[in-house]
């Protein structure tokens, strides 16, 4: 065991700077964390997504930042990533486990980095936001999904993966308007999900909606200002089958689903906007045996960070602007 390690054999995303002990966020531009938590268990054929942090881990061993289609831009040039770890969430103790996302959340928050979370069940997403609502910002939400996510609950617990829209809609410092539900297909939903979303005045992007936009990324423009009205930030949200099953074969059978290329220009274009954080929840990799979904989660979080990118030169630059223009109303 090496001190570079996260813990056991397993390294730091994507070579990140291990700060999983003193969670100092100094000279770290992003920070990865996981949420190695399997709540309500909604099909029992696919359960396991506690291991997703792990296995994530020791996937992207493989990776390097450079992406040859995005400009070749390589990562790791402009951006210092940490990984602090996983949460310590409390196996069948569902209270207290959100309790600690939604402490540990808050302490991301308060760094001002930008925050990637690995899940973990969907669950998890709620006390994440929460934890950014308690900062007193107002939120908007870009969930991309097969699913909504927003039954009442699964028998007793409301904080199942099934739920945390929900929640979400019930929570103060979300503007349900400026929650998009995008690329929602499938028979897996109940006929309750899609009335609960209306209900909540959410917005669907259909994964037909998507298909048949002649401008993929100008329908992800489209989706980041309906996001963004009226609110101080935009969350991300991802659900492995979002993508079809033809693209993440060891996940569950969502058909009709986005393909890889169309995630990733969605996930690219989004964070070229400005997002304050994001999650990639729900791979399976006990039913994933040659952990697909895992490898693809390095390919998400390095088309994020490349967006991201983009998003700070275009701040820095505005704010370079700014200070010239006030320089020479000065002088
Ligand atoms: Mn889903």
């Amino acid at each position: 065991m090496t001190e570079q390690n996260i813990y056991g054999n397993t390294p730091c995303f994507l070579g990140a700077k291990n700060i999983s002990k003193d969670k100092n966020t100094d000279g770290v531009d992003a920070v990865i964390y996981g949420v190695p938590w399997e709540g309500a268990v909604t099909w029992g054929d696919y359960t396991g997504c506690e291991l997703g942090p792990k296995v994530m881990r020791l996937c992207s061993g493989r990776y390097s930042g450079y992406l040859p289609e995005l400009d070749h831009i390589d990562i790791f040039e402009h951006i210092q990533l940490g990984d602090m770890g996983d949460i310590d969430v409390v196996p069948a103790d569902v209270y207290e486990t959100m309790h600690r996302i939604e402490n540990f959340a808050k302490n991301l928050w308060n760094s001002g980095k930008f925050i990637i979370g690995l899940g973990g069940d969907h669950g998890v997403t709620f006390p994440i936001i929460k934890a950014l609502t308690n900062t007193g910002k107002k939120v908007g939400i870009i969930h991309l999904d097969a699913h909504y996510d927003n039954l009442p609950s699964w028998k007793d617990d409301e904080y199942a993966r099934c739920s945390p829209f929900k929640r979400l809609y019930e929570c103060e410092g979300v503007r349900n308007e400026s929650i998009i539900h995008t690329g929602i297909h499938g028979p897996r939903n109940e006929p309750q999900a899609g009335r609960n979303a209306k209900a909540a005045g959410a917005v669907t992007i259909t994964i037909n909606d998507i298909r048949e936009s002649k401008d993929l990324r100008a329908l992800a423009k489209e989706i980041y200002q309906k996001a963004h009205a009226d609110v101080d930030c935009v969350y991300l949200s991802i659900c492995s089958d979002v993508l079809d099953f033809a693209f993440n074969p060891g996940g569950p059978v969502d058909g009709n689903g986005l393909t890889s290329y169309e995630l990733l220009t969605l996930v690219y274009e989004i964070c070229k906007l400005g997002v304050i954080g994001m999650d990639f929840v729900e791979v399976y990799p006990q039913q994933d045996l040659s952990y697909r979904s895992a490898h693809f989660a390095s390919y998400i979080v390095l088309y994020a960070l490349a967006g991201e990118i983009i998003n700070k030169q275009r701040k820095q630059l505005s704010s370079q602007e700014n200070q010239i223009h006030e320089h020479a109303t000065t002088v």
